[in-house]
């Protein structure tokens, strides 16, 4: 560890946020959907910074940016996403790609210092595509059949489509060097309320969800709405909002501490008000670090679709569309997190799992990762009012470059 370490340019910080706020801003925050013009624009924007921190910069075949370096010594990886949930806000991704950049801006030119940190962004982390696309592909978990059978969720546009008017079709995807990397470290918003109502300014993660994820299909009659009497109607609608009062009313006796479980979207077929529905379809999420609870609880999801099938009136069927595997952050990546907010943060942090997932998590598969977490306001993300006070983002990049400085001085 360097005894006077490179200080950060925390304006230069707050600046460059900026300027990724200003390409493709929606209200106070951003619409930039993978592979829009403002996500190449953010791309494109990263992709001409990288050399100023001495990397050697390339936008792959996916989409993700890789900024790799020829200093001598140990390397380490950050970085984070730039494309964002449509209509959300402007530091869920970007916050980790910057604070990439600072610590290899004050990092790799320090001929005093040892090693150097490579920057990149992940595509499609928000899942447009798929999940954790670009992770995915770096870390070689990703096959070409995944990509020709992944499909905007925004539109019915396929991803090679995307690909293509994007530019990068043909392009090769970049993989990871097997030891190449010490490690993988990911800044990013907490996007919850925990670090703020306690007053601290750093979290440091200690585990990653696992994110499993449903297409549920209600099958009635479609029918009259209004000659239909009310004792032989086969109401998709209805099946559906029952099924969910059931699970409301079930998860909780089976769920862990922090198991979450939501239904994001919701559709009626033909949804007309003067039709039965005869098909109802919804998308269903839970996300824990304990794996055993995920599959507890899908077991007893199926067990509801079949009691309500056995009801005779709607057929369901639970397809299961989405499985991730919780993470364990690195023990030696959460002690370094924690040193450097001692130092720089006057100890204001707080060992904590997260919530949301993250591409550390698929990081983590190859090689040690960790995560720090700084603030949201009022635990507000995925919104375009979500926010962090200028003063914990600057902080939090400071504990950030503070926390790769140690982990590559702790690298023989
Ligand atoms: O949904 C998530 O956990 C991530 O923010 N995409
Ligand atoms: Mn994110
Ligand atoms: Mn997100």
């Amino acid at each position: 560890m360097p005894n006077n370490p490179p200080p950060i340019d925390g304006a230069r910080v707050l600046a460059d946020l900026n300027t990724l706020r200003g390409i493709g801003t929606y209200r106070t925050g951003v619409h930039k959907p993978t592979f829009s013009d403002a996500h190449m624009g953010s791309l494109r924007w990263l992709a001409e910074r990288l050399p100023e921190a001495g990397l050697a910069a390339e936008v792959d075949g996916i989409g993700n940016v890789v900024g790799t370096s020829a200093k001598p010594g140990p390397k380490l990886l950050a970085g984070s996403h730039l494309e964002s949930q449509n209509f959300a806000g402007w530091l869920d991704g970007p916050l980790g790609v910057v604070y990439a950049l600072e610590a290899a801006r004050v990092i790799n030119p320090d001929a005093t210092i040892r090693g150097a940190v490579e920057v990149a962004s992940w595509c499609d982390e928000e899942g447009h595509f798929g999940h954790f696309l670009g992770s995915r592909s770096y870390v070689g978990a990703l096959t070409e059949a995944d990509i020709d059978a992944a499909r905007d969720r925004n539109s019915d546009r396929t991803m090679r489509e995307a690909l293509a008017s994007a530019g990068l079709a043909g392009r090769p995807r970049v993989t990871a060097e097997r030891g190449r990397h010490v490690g993988y470290l990911e800044a990013h918003i907490e996007q919850g309320e925990t670090l703020e109502s306690a007053d601290l300014s750093i979290g440091v993660v200690t585990s990653i969800v696992g994110i499993w994820q449903y297409r549920i299909v209600f099958t009635g009659e479609q029918n009259h709405a209004g000659t239909t009497r009310m004792a032989i109607r086969k109401d998709a609608g209805l099946a559906m909002s029952r099924f969910c009062v059931a699970v409301d009313e079930s998860f909780p006796k089976l769920s862990g501490p922090r198991t979450v479980w939501t239904t994001g979207r919701m559709t009626l077929d033909p949804g007309a008000p003067s039709i039965i529905p005869g098909r109802a379809e919804m998308l269903f999420q839970i996300r824990d670090d304990d794996a055993g609870v995920i599959a507890r609880l899908e077991q007893h999801l199926r067990a509801l679709a079949a009691d309500v099938t056995a009801q005779g009136g709607c057929v369901v069927e639970v397809e299961r569309i989405r499985t991730g595997t919780p993470a364990r952050m690195d023990a030696g990546f959460q002690d370094a997190i924690e040193a450097a907010a001692r130092d720089l943060a006057g100890g204001k942090s707080l060992r904590m799992p997260s919530g949301a997932g993250h591409d550390a998590q698929v990081l983590a598969t190859i090689m040690p990762a960790g995560m720090l977490f700084v603030p949201s306001i009022g635990g507000i993300s995925h919104h375009w009012h979500e926010n962090t006070a200028d003063a914990d983002i600057v902080t939090g990049a400071a504990v950030f470059v503070d926390a790769c400085l140690r982990l590559l001085a702790s690298t023989s």
